[in-house]
């Protein structure tokens, strides 16, 4: 669609304004230097609630650290892996002093002991349950797979934590656009019966960056305000 044909010549209008505004705003937030915080392996070590948070969950593999690394433009930010279960501690990252992103350690690695898996339940589940600021969780869903029932089971226990959570997929460079159209759907239509599911599905690939600028723009809006855009008493320096 050409837009400017579309509109006379005055550029974008309506929702596509919208959305172009908010792909900016997203673009903004997300190339401001994003630094690691903490680890964290017990929930004591939990740093105190402070500016927003969206954490990143799913399955081991599915793609978290990848699809941090590639929201933020760095190769090398979270740590990825070929081997499932890299990911074991909470990792903090402060994302322009704006929004804090949390890679999770996956859930559902076929080989995790059952003491492991105890471990993480325990660890993310009073995470995910008692996180004031936590504003919205990205429940990362593999493409080429589509919901598994150990989704739906992280689902329902974020349905009953009343945490807002996004379906992110992930790999979709890996899925042929027939297919991946269909599975979109498919997971929609389940999505749109969780009550704390937010409505709006994302569509990524780390490898290809399709999808990412929207995620962007969607988890800015979660963003504490720029303290530099106006700063009381004069601008920062
Ligand atoms: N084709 C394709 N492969 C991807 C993509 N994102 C991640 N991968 C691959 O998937 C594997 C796992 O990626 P990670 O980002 O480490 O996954 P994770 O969810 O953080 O894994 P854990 O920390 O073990 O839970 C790696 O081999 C990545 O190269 C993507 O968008 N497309
Ligand atoms: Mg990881």
């Amino acid at each position: 669609v050409d837009h400017h044909a579309a509109h006379g010549g005055e550029g974008l209008s309506g929702p596509e304004a919208d959305a172009a505004a908010a792909e900016a705003a997203g673009a903004l937030l997300f190339t401001r230097p994003c630094v690691f915080l903490r680890s964290v392996a017990e929930t004591a070590d939990l740093p105190p609630p402070g500016l927003p948070e969206v954490a990143f969950a799913g399955r081991s593999n599915v793609g978290k650290s990848s699809l941090l690394n590639a929201l933020v433009g760095r190769r090398d930010l979270a740590r990825t892996s070929v081997t499932p279960g890299r990911t074991r501690t909470l990792n903090f990252y402060d994302l322009g002093r704006r929004l804090v992103l949390v890679d999770l350690p996956g859930y559902g690695h076929a080989e995790a002991s059952r003491s492991a898996i105890r471990a993480w339940t325990a660890l993310v589940d009073s995470y995910l349950r008692g996180r004031p600021n936590l504003r919205r969780a990205c429940l990362l869903i593999d493409a080429r797979r589509g919901l598994m029932e150990i989704d739906r089971e992280v689902m329902v226990a974020l349905d009953a934590a009343a945490l807002v959570y996004q379906i992110v997929l992930t790999k979709a460079d890996a899925v042929k656009p027939g297919a991946l159209a269909a599975r979109v759907e498919a997971i929609a239509a389940e999505a749109a019966r969780r009550p704390a599911c937010y409505p709006r599905l994302a569509v990524t690939s780390a490898k290809d960056g399709s999808g990412l600028a929207a995620l962007r723009a969607d988890l800015a809006t979660l963003a504490t305000p720029d303290s530099n855009a106006v700063a009381p008493g004069g601008p920062a320096t």
